[in-house]
């Protein structure tokens, strides 16, 4: 495994850091590894739940076909989720947003470990495990923390699911024409921990080079985006992102 040392970021990417106005960091599961949060892909394999793949378990068709097996899966991981913390990755991008004059961060994780680092505003394409939202008023409930998850809606009394986006899905109204607005006018952007296979988040660093801006890879696997960048970080976020505030 490549040690992260200050000697990866390039004197370019240096003085693009420090001339940058306008930044936009997309993050994946990877930039929560350090925290202990399983990721999806990284090492290979993809994730499993009681025999079925991640992206089977978390889709659309399921909700369909059994909502209380759903609910099992993301109530698994809001108990994992609960005892961990930000790590060094989070904390250097939750900094960055009063570095630059126009930052915007945007995010896959539904985990809301950013939010917890001090990120403001932060572009959930994916949503939120902390939130429940009612199948028909779509209705959201907060479930931070120590809310207990209400029964059902509270509004009209029809069933409640994760407020997550699943494989077959749209994402939240909005979110990804925002994300994809900020990636045309960003000048620098960063891909953090993703292994860039999930579209449409995917295509957001393709938009963001195509309208001209310096694309940096932050991962220690190769991924499908890493020839499209102009540099690649190949390490972890926690070690390297921490790196460009000195
Ligand atoms: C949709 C929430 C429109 C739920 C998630 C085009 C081509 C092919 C397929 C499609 C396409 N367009 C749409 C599709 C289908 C599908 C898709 O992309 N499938 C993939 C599998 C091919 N997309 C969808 O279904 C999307 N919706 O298109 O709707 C539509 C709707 C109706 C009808 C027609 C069209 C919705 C996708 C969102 C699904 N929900 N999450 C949940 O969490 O359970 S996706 C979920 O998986 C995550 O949010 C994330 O997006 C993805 C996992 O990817 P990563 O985050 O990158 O994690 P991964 O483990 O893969 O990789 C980790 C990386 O980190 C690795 O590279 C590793 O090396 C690195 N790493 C490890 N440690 C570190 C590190 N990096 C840095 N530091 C470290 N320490």
């Amino acid at each position: 495994m490549h040690c992260a040392s200050a000697s990866q970021i390039t004197s370019e990417l240096g003085e693009r850091f420090r001339a940058a106005r306008k930044v936009l960091v997309l993050t994946g599961a990877g930039v929560s590894a350090e925290s202990g949060v399983p990721t999806f892909r990284g090492g290979g394999n993809s994730a499993v739940w009681k025999g079925m793949p991640f992206d089977v378990i978390s889709s659309a068709q399921m909700v369909e076909r059994d909502l209380p097996a759903v609910w099992e899966w993301f109530d698994y991981r809001r108990g994992v989720l609960k005892e961990l913390s930000p790590n060094p990755a989070h904390q250097a991008i939750a900094r960055w947003q009063n570095v630059f004059p126009e930052f915007t961060l945007v995010t896959q994780n539904i985990d809301g470990l950013h939010q917890k680092a001090g990120s403001r505003e932060v572009i959930e394409v994916h949503g939120s495990i902390w939130r429940a939202r009612c199948v028909s008023c779509h209705s959201r409930f907060d479930m931070s923390r120590d809310a207990v998850r209400p029964e059902a809606c509270l509004h009209c009394a029809d069933r409640l699911r994760p407020d997550v986006v699943l494989f077959g899905e749209m994402l939240p109204p909005g979110a990804f024409e925002l994300a994809a607005e900020k990636a045309s006018q960003c000048e620098l952007c960063f891909v953090v921990g993703t292994s860039s296979l999930v579209y449409p988040a995917a295509g957001l660093p393709e938009i963001a080079k195509s309208s001209g801006a310096y694309l940096c890879e932050v991962n220690p696997e190769r991924t499908p985006l890493s020839d499209f960048c102009d540099v690649v970080l190949t390490g972890k976020a926690g070690e390297l992102l921490p790196l460009f505030d000195q």
